[in-house]
């Protein structure tokens, strides 16, 4: 008898040779095969679930992490088709898991998304899983088809009845170790997408559970934006209540949100078909231009503004603006450096149309709340007047323009930024280490004196006023919030370096706040990174290693015991004192003052030996939230959110 398993995997020549572009290549489809790309394997198989919602036929979704490491995604939609295609003779099901890109095809009426990392289809998840199992409900029957490393195992089959009326799609995939090394799933982060995924869709319940420790939750938010707005502004004042537009305008369904709060930061979000715009693109100019035109119109009107006083600019309307824009576009143009820039020019007019009406509309229902933001407007102004006059002063001193590099910055001889890099370490003696360590050809050294000032709390003059910040400005060289250009940034790569300590990681927040409120490019643009000195030094005999958490400093143990069988074991947890057994040495540092020069270069400056961790934004809105939860006006969110999230805080990968 034939074997039926080869036979069938015969016929699909053409489907592996796309599985194997896949497979070759998986960051050209899903971005990286790391942390990130591991995560974006869950959020592209929830997006066809969330599309089938978008569509109006299915309302939950369950995101399960199994203790395997794999992970299932169900949803009450119509379920994939199952029926066989006329030309490849294969059930549509097979086709949708297995050929790139064949996803869409059966559905035109959804906001499905074209570049960028979302959107490549399931079948890449396929390709890039050990394993992948699919259920469909449909007409009463229960469809299932399981694929290996993206090839068909057999042809779809019925494997049960199913309630009439009950339909959707359940898929349970196991990423590949052979491509992502780090194959374990965070909670956090995949529940941190599916809160923001429940915010923008209002209508859907996405829960979250995770079998590996029992721990779940479920987000459903009936006022959608509404809701995100606060959300977000949970640690600040809100002015008034928050301004909501809904709507349709030239086939683009809109959703805003928008509040005015006690603080000075600006903080709009805007997204596209669910996407994340962290470069914005003409959504967001659409929206800033109308509430400047319309914010300016309604005070002029009604006679808030005094005769002669301060101009109200685009920037002034922003202070203290908390917001979210959401749009739908049908064909999204995606543009800029992480392709999270809309480009599509008829979504400006659609929403700066909308917004100009319905700003208008709201303003004219609302004179209490007009009367206050324009109030708080106004004192944005005098603020920004203030500001300005502190940084005349600083510039014609020549502190901010690099002109005059502050005292302490030991400077790289090379000045092409490519190739330069600038440590900003905590403290003079690791400072002084650092100098001496370097490498002074491509590597500039600032130590910062203490912790620098939360920038989160005070108001631009006042954040001018700083010395470790000038200190900053001045050596980053490229100026400072609105007039930021990163193209100007000396050097190439900004390292921070703190101890491994609580004291370290509240000056790398800080630092962290600052480059975030302040030159947020140059995170956007990756240029940001955060240093990883060594925990423990163990030395035996001649020999030594460096362990950078407590699980390297057990296997070097567990090493170094198996070859000697002299040394026998005694590891101590948090030894913090030098421990020695049997010729084994395990000191742990304090701080990076404690390392000589040497050891600094070898374990956390030279390029050849370290690691260091890019700061990225993956959510900006988390972000965000972060910063101000850390370092706000507000005690009591502050203490939960640590005593909730203590771990996450340290590894804080924003
Ligand atoms: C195209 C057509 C139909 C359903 C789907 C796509 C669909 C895809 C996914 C992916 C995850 N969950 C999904 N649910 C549905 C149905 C067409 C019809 O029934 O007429």
């Amino acid at each position: 008898m034939a074997n039926s398993s080869n036979e069938y995997s015969a016929k699909n020549i053409n489907v592996l040779k796309g599985l194997e572009a896949v497979q070759k290549r998986p960051a050209m489809y899903i971005g990286d095969v790391g942390t990130r790309g591991l995560h974006h394997l869950v959020n592209e198989v929830v997006d066809n679930s969330i599309d089938e919602a978008l569509a109006g036929y299915a309302n939950n979704i369950l995101v399960t992490i199994n203790k395997d490491e794999s992970v299932t995604v169900e949803d009450n939609g119509r379920g994939i088709p199952v029926d066989i295609h006329p030309d490849e003779k294969k059930s549509a099901l097979e086709i949708v898991m297995t050929v790139l890109h064949a996803g869409g095809k059966f559905d035109k009426n959804t906001y499905k998304v074209s570049g960028g990392l979302h959107g490549v289809g399931v079948s890449v998840v396929n390709a890039l899983s050990e394993w992948l199992k699919v259920e469909v409900k449909r007409d009463g029957k229960v469809y299932f088809q399981e694929y290996h490393r993206g090839v068909p195992v057999k042809p779809v089959k019925e494997i049960d009845k199913s309630k009439k009326n009950e339909t959707g799609t359940k898929t349970t995939f196991l990423p590949d170790k052979e491509i992502f090394k780090q194959n374990k799933f965070k909670f956090d982060t995949l529940a941190e997408r599916m809160r923001e995924l429940a915010y923008l869709n209002k209508n859907i319940t996405i829960k979250i559970k995770d079998e590996r420790n029992g721990e779940e939750e479920t987000y459903h938010f009936k006022g959608g934006l509404i809701e995100f707005v606060k959300y977000l502004d949970e640690t600040r004042e809100p002015l008034h209540k928050t301004v909501y537009i809904e709507g349709e305008k030239d086939n683009t369904p809109i959703e805003i949100a928008f509040q005015y709060n006690n603080s000075y930061n600006e903080n709009i979000f805007s997204y596209v078909n669910n996407i994340n715009t962290h470069e914005g693109g003409t959504h967001l100019v659409g929206f800033k231009t109308a509430l400047t035109r319309t914010l300016n119109n309604y005070a002029y009107k009604n006679g808030l503004l005094k005769e002669g006083k301060i101009n109200l600019t685009g920037d002034d309307f922003r202070e203290g603006l908390t917001g979210v824009i959401s749009v739908k576009v049908a064909e999204p143009q995606f543009e800029g450096q992480t392709k999270t820039k809309l480009g599509n020019s008829e979504t400006k007019s659609a929403v700066e149309t909308m917004v100009g009406e319905k700003l208008a509309e709201f303003l004219e229902e609302n004179p209490g709340v007009g009367k206050k933001i324009i109030e708080k407007c106004l004192r944005a102004a005098e603020a920004r007047e203030a500001a300005r006059k502190a940084r005349d002063l600083a510039r014609r001193k020549n502190a901010l323009d690099g002109m005059n590099l502050p005292g302490k910055l030991a400077d790289c001889s090379i000045t092409d930024p490519e190739h330069c890099e600038i440590y900003i370490v905590e403290g003079d003696s690791a400072g002084g280490s650092a100098k001496q360590g370097r490498d002074r050809r491509f590597q500039a050294i600032l130590p910062l004196k203490g912790k620098i000032l939360n920038v989160e709390k005070a108001k631009l003059n006042k954040i001018l006023e700083n010395n470790e910040i000038k200190a900053i400005i001045s050596a980053i060289g490229a100026g400072l919030g609105a007039d930021f250009d990163a193209a100007k940034a000396r050097y190439g790569k900004i390292i921070l370096m703190t101890d491994a300590d609580v004291d370290g990681s509240h000056i790398r927040t800080l630092l962290l706040t600052f480059f975030y409120r302040h030159m947020q490019d140059l995170i956007n643009e990756g240029k940001i990174y955060i240093a990883q000195p060594p925990l423990y030094k163990i030395k035996k005999s001649k020999q030594e290693f460096y362990a950078f958490d407590d699980n390297e400093r057990d296997e070097i143990l567990k090493r170094l015991k198996s070859n000697g069988k002299e040394s026998e074991e005694e590891t101590e947890e948090n030894a913090s004192e030098e421990t020695s057994t049997k010729g084994v040495l395990i000191s742990r540092y304090k701080g990076l003052g404690e390392m000589n020069p040497e050891q600094l270069w070898e374990t956390t400056m030279n390029p050849e030996t370290r690691t260091v961790l890019q700061v990225n934004l993956e959510s900006a809105a988390a972000a965000d939230k972060i910063f101000e939860t850390l370092m706000g006006d507000a005690v009591e969110p502050r203490r939960e959110f640590i005593e909730k999230n203590a771990k996450y805080v340290r590894n804080l990968d924003i």
